[in-house]
């Protein structure tokens, strides 16, 4: 197919509640939403990064503008366009992940909804629901992590994940824990730590963890491998993991036992299949990471989610976790679980009435 138009969208979602990680607090999802137009048919994708620089380097305006200025001229100068071309086409830009990801999507979305495809079969999932958890922010108190905890276990949500950094583990970890009983538990420190506390992150060995995700800065494999031979809760790498090569690298150097895989963060959606293959091949599960993504997104990632290596209980929430209404049909939990939506395509709409309400500005179209 030929791209015919590229459109850029911005919306400012509020958060139901505000998400604090060890790298700072946020209200509101601002999302940029690409559309493409193409010869066969419109498609959506989403970009995941944040309004900041605080999780990697890509940040909201700064992918809108490599967008614009070079991953979009790029697809319009092309005369055919495929998923599977995309990431070769836009090749010549070095990272911005993120921006390629949501561009990626967008053709994806377009193809497989011209081909009559869903984003499960076209990614070869295995199931039509998948198993859920929810990542639970830093809180102001023991007390109120306990209330927010306890209503999502009310929820049907399989797994919590507890967000720690220096001062925000130990403790709130023992007291959820307490709360949950067996329920699988899990923590995240976005890299918050550093090399001097390994003693103090192998105090969480009493309380049974899936595993701790990225306790170190991501381009530290070294202090991952001494910490996974000290300690015996497995560690998970998210940051650092960039794409399938670094995967097997990481994997191989024993520096991570499980990976987190979230296709924003690999450049897209067929580079995170790669992923998942590398890590099936050793032996290693997967589960799928989120990024506070709209209904636009979260299709794709609940379809990603349904392939068979990933094993683990996703941070693929139900809507109501993000916000008071989505911008596609909601996705709801259903014994703890998301059907994977089977419509053509990501299976999802942009509802125009809400995209046009949380609408930051009108939208950029680029021909
Ligand atoms: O590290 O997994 C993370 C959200 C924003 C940036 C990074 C992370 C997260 C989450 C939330 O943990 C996952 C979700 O519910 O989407
Ligand atoms: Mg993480």
């Amino acid at each position: 197919m030929r791209i015919l138009a590229v459109e850029l969208h911005r919306v400012a979602m509020p958060l139901v509640r505000p998400f604090e990680t060890s790298f700072g607090r946020q209200t509101a999802r601002d999302v940029l939403l690409v559309r493409v137009r193409t010869t066969d048919g419109d498609g959506w994708g989403e970009c995941v990064a944040m309004a900041d620089p605080v999780y990697s380097s890509e940040y909201v305006d700064g992918s809108e503008a490599v967008i614009r200025h070079y991953l979009a001229p790029a697809l319009l100068a092309a005369q055919e366009v495929g998923a599977e071309s995309v990431a070769g086409l836009l090749g010549f830009v070095v990272g911005h992940r993120m921006a390629k990801a949501a561009v990626e999507t967008a053709v994806l979305d377009a193809q497989t909804r011209a081909e009559g495809i869903s984003f499960g079969e076209y990614f070869g999932a295995d199931r039509d629901a998948v198993d859920c958890g929810v990542s639970v922010g830093i809180s102001s108190s023991i007390d109120e992590l306990l209330a927010e905890v306890d209503g999502y276990v009310g929820e049907g949500y399989r797994r919590i994940k507890l967000k720690i950094k220096p001062g925000w583990d130990i403790e709130p970890v023992r007291a959820v824990r307490e709360l949950i009983g067996e329920l699988p538990l899990q923590v995240d420190a976005n890299t918050a730590y550093t090399r001097a506390d390994i003693e103090h992150l192998g105090r969480l060995d009493e309380f049974g963890l899936l595993l701790i995700e990225q306790p170190f800065v991501e381009e530290d494999i070294l202090t991952h491998i001494v910490l996974s031979a000290a300690i015996e809760t497995p560690v998970c790498l998210d940051e650092s993991i960039v794409n399938a090569e670094v995967a097997l690298d990481a994997i191989e150097r024993g520096a991570t036992s499980v990976v987190n895989i979230k296709a924003g963060r690999v450049g897209g959606y067929l580079e995170a299949v790669r992923v998942h293959d590398v890590c099936a091949e050793l032996g290693v599960p997967v589960w799928c990471g989120g990024m506070l993504e709209t209904g636009v997104g979260r299709a794709a990632n609940v379809a990603l989610a349904a392939m068979a290596n990933f094993t683990l209980p996703g941070d693929t929430s139900g809507s109501s976790r993000y916000f008071a209404e989505d911008l596609t049909e909601p996705f709801e939990l259903v014994d703890g679980r998301l059907a994977v939506p089977t419509g053509a395509g990501s299976g999802v709409d942009v509802r125009a009435d809400a995209l046009a309400d949380w609408a930051l500005r009108p939208p950029i179209t680029l021909t």
